[in-house]
């Protein structure tokens, strides 16, 4: 019966995989770019930059932070470090990586000096979800205004490398205790050869595909080096190297010029046996060139490791493992959503609010297994008086509805209500809608988080 059970569950699954609704933009609570995958632990940790809404300029204060183990649902952890961390800091808090050795995080950033010099910083962390302290009180690198766009990357001999640039990439090797460099800055000579010819008007400084955002990447031996590439709007090229410190050879596209933002940037990683690429796009309501969103898709090579050219998606939609709903799964982990901002505090960390009457959000591949589930639990609270409330439904945002739970009036998002109701037995596995009701224009309610039991 067991089984039995286990098979239906896996046929079940893989058609709801396939038939999925839209994954990219993964982030829909906040415009983010620059996308810094780390694995560590069995999860994705993707540190982003951020455009602030409405942003008609790079306005870009902090680096975000989200996880996922299934890389379908992201957890959003909210901002892990601001260019306000830093003392010598004036703005511009741009494309961030981070990296562990020995247990500590390091994250390196881009950031405008009060000289308005830019140069790269590192903080550095016990953990992977900060605090992050500047580790210097001064940039790591000062070399030049091209100081922009740090990539990280330690070889399997352990030497730690930092590559960063534009309009050219340089690099350095770091000392073991990552926030130090040893010998002198290089650059990887700019050729043809190397990066490809750039087409369109002959530009003197950028004789080549090369522009910024430079990502480092280790497969069978090779070394690949992804990069933003010109001419603007930029699309994404890759060289590779059997050692490296060159030299490099450039390979040819591996994404094209796409979805309306005139940047793009590369991060790619291994995970649970497959090779993920992510980017960013103005794939969100409200997108540009200045609020921009990250989106995934799986990178795939050909036999003799030269990547398959891909175009941008709706993303992934086959998730690497299923949800348990029977465990307390916080409210800021979404497949999906529309009209939901989240939020953070010290009384609860972070939570989301719905915008609107009617904003949801969606978790992929729950499964609620044979034995089922009868009762429901949330944290949430409003400010509203009465008629708010947050409706269950499976599959689809007009799926079977399996309860609804009345809001109750808190009073703030530091005063909250643990409410529990029946609902309608629910087995097997499904996607899960939380639809927000309420006739406020902002901020209807508030959710922390949810778990569902017998
Ligand atoms: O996000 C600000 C800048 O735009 C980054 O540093 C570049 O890579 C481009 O994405």
């Amino acid at each position: 019966m067991k089984n039995s059970y286990k098979v239906i569950v896996t046929v079940v699954f893989f058609l709801v995989c396939t038939i999925g609704e839209a994954q990219n933009p993964i982030v829909q609570t906040n415009y983010t770019a620059d996308p810094a995958p780390m694995v560590y632990n069995g999860k994705v940790y993707l540190y982003t930059s951020h455009d602030e809404d409405e942003s008609t300029w790079f306005t870009m204060n902090d680096w975000r932070l989200y996880t996922t183990e299934d890389m379908v649902n992201w957890t959003d952890h909210g901002a892990v470090l601001s260019y306000k961390e830093f003392t010598w800091a004036k703005m511009n808090a741009w494309a961030p990586q981070c990296i562990e050795r020995d247990g500590k995080f390091y994250m390196y950033v881009p950031i405008t000096d009060r000289q308005g010099k830019n140069g790269i910083g590192v903080a550095v962390s016990n953990s992977p979800y900060g605090p992050f302290i500047d580790a210097l009180g001064k940039p790591l690198i000062s070399n030049s205004n091209a100081d922009i766009d740090p990539t990280v990357f330690i070889d399997d001999d352990g030497q730690g490398y930092l590559f960063w640039g534009n309009p050219v990439c340089h690099y350095v090797k770091l000392n073991e205790d990552m926030i130090s460099y040893k010998g002198d800055i290089q650059q990887i000579p700019n050729t043809i050869e190397a990066f490809g010819k750039r087409e369109g008007k002959v530009n003197e400084q950028r004789p080549t595909t090369y522009e910024e955002g430079p990502w480092i990447y280790k497969r069978n031996k090779l070394y690949y080096l992804f990069f933003a590439a010109g001419p603007i709007s930029e699309h994404i090229g890759y060289s590779t190297s059997k050692s490296i410190t060159g030299p490099w050879k450039y390979q040819g596209v591996v994404m094209p010029t796409q979805g309306g933002s005139f940047t793009n940037h590369p991060g790619v990683i291994d995970f649970k046996g497959k090779s993920y690429f992510f980017y960013h796009n103005a794939g969100l309501p409200g997108g540009s060139g200045f609020n921009r969103s990250v989106c995934v898709e799986e990178l795939q090579f050909n036999k003799d490791g030269s990547i398959i050219p891909m175009n941008m998606t709706e993303g992934i939609k086959q998730s690497l493992s299923l949800l348990n709903p029977y465990a307390k799964n916080e409210a800021e982990t979404i497949a999906w959503s529309e009209g939901i901002k989240s939020m953070k505090n010290d009384v609860v960390g972070n939570f989301i609010t719905a915008k609107y009457n009617d904003a949801y959000t969606k978790v992929k591949d729950v499964d609620f297994r044979k034995e089922g589930a009868s009762k429901f639990t949330a944290r949430i609270g409003t400010t509203h008086n009465g008629n708010v409330s947050m409706e269950i439904r499976l599959d689809s945002k007009e799926g079977e509805l399996l309860g609804t739970v009345k809001v109750p009036m808190t009073g703030g998002n530091d005063r909250w209500s643990l409410q529990t109701i029946d609902i309608k037995k629910v087995t097997g596995i499904h996607d899960l809608y939380f639809i927000f009701k309420g006739k406020a224009t902002n901020q209807i309610m508030y959710f922390d988080y949810w778990m569902f039991s017998k």
